[in-house]
C-alpha cells in the first residue's frame, strides 16, 4: 500500500527539513506532499532548494490562506493508497506511521485518528489547551453522536477514496472539526490510538490561539446544521 503525507507548512524553517528527514525514513512506498502557505520566514526559499527531490511533490500557494486550506491543495493531489497529515512542526512523530494505519491494513477502519488523550507519552503543557480539547471534543461528539478523544489531533489518517470525496470549505483551523463532521456523515468506520505527543510552546512557534478556539465551535455548530 502506498502512502501519501501531507505537510500544511506556515513559517515553519526551524522544522522542516528535520520534518522531512523523519518522514522519508519511515518503512514505506510513500510520496511527500508538501504545501507551503505562502511562508515569509525563509521556509518557502528553503523548500525551493529541495525541489530536484524526487520523492517529494511541493506545492506554493501565493497568499496566506490557512492550513484548511493547505490540505485541499494536498488532497487533490495525493496518488496513494492511504493519506496522512502531518504538520510540519515536531509534535508528532511519524514513527508511529505503523500504528496508525494498522486497522485499515487490516480493513477494520476507513479513517483513523492518533489520539493524544488515550495514555501515550506527552509533554506536559498548557492545562486550558487541554480543557479547550475536551469541551471541542466534547461539543463535536454531542453534535456527530461519536466517542472520539482527540478531535483537534493533526494524525488524521485516511483511506484516499474517503478523503477525496469531502469537499474542504474552511480555511483555517476550522478544518478539523469540519473533516470530523463530514466523515461521521459518510457512515465510515472510524477508529482511534494512542499517540505520543511533544507539544510546543509559543515561543517555540505554535501558532494556534483562543480565537481558534472559538472559531472551532462556530465550525461545530455549521456543519452540523448548515452544510
Ligand atoms: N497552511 C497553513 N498552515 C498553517 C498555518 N498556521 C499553521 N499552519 C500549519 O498547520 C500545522 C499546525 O499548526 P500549529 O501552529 O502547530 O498548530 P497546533 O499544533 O494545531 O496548535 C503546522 O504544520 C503549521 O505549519 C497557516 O496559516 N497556514
Ligand atoms: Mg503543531
Amino acid at each position: 500500500m502506498k502512502l501519501s503525507i501531507v505537510i500544511p507548512a506556515y513559517n515553519e524553517k526551524n522544522t522542516i527539513k528535520e520534518i522531512i528527514r523523519r518522514v522519508r525514513i519511515t518503512p514505506f512506498d510513500k510520496e511527500i506532499i508538501i504545501v507551503d502557505d505562502f511562508s515569509d520566514d525563509g521556509t518557502c526559499e528553503l523548500l525551493r532548494d529541495m525541489e530536484q527531490e524526487t520523492d517529494l511533490k511541493i506545492f506554493y500557494h501565493t497568499k496566506n490562506m490557512g492550513k484548511g486550506a493547505a490540505l485541499r491543495t494536498g488532497f487533490k493531489n495525493v496518488t496513494g493508497d492511504i493519506v496522512i497529515v502531518q504538520d510540519a512542526d515536531l509534535e508528532y512523530d511519524p514513527s508511529e506511521y505503523e500504528n496508525l494505519i494498522e486497522p485499515i491494513r487490516e480493513n477494520k477502519a476507513d479513517v483513523v485518528y492518533g489520539s493524544r488523550f488515550m495514555g501515550g507519552p506527552r509533554r506536559v503543557l498548557y492545562f486550558w489547551h487541554t480543557v479547550g480539547n475536551r469541551m471541542l471534543t466534547l461539543f463535536s461528539n454531542m453534535m456527530t453522536n461519536m466517542n472520539l478523544t482527540d478531535m483537534e489531533t493533526c494524525y488524521k489518517v485516511f483511506r484516499r477514496e474517503v478523503i477525496q470525496k469531502i469537499s474542504i470549505k474552511s480555511n483555517r483551523f476550522g478544518v478539523e472539526p469540519e473533516i470530523t463532521a463530514k466523515i461521521s456523515r459518510l457512515g465510515v468506520r472510524l477508529y482511534e490510538i494512542p499517540i505520543s505527543y511533544d507539544g510546543r510552546r509559543y515561543s517555540e512557534g505554535k501558532k494556534i490561539d483562543w480565537k481558534d478556539g472559538i472559531t472551532a465551535f462556530y465550525t461545530i455548530i455549521k456543519f452540523r446544521f448548515f452544510d
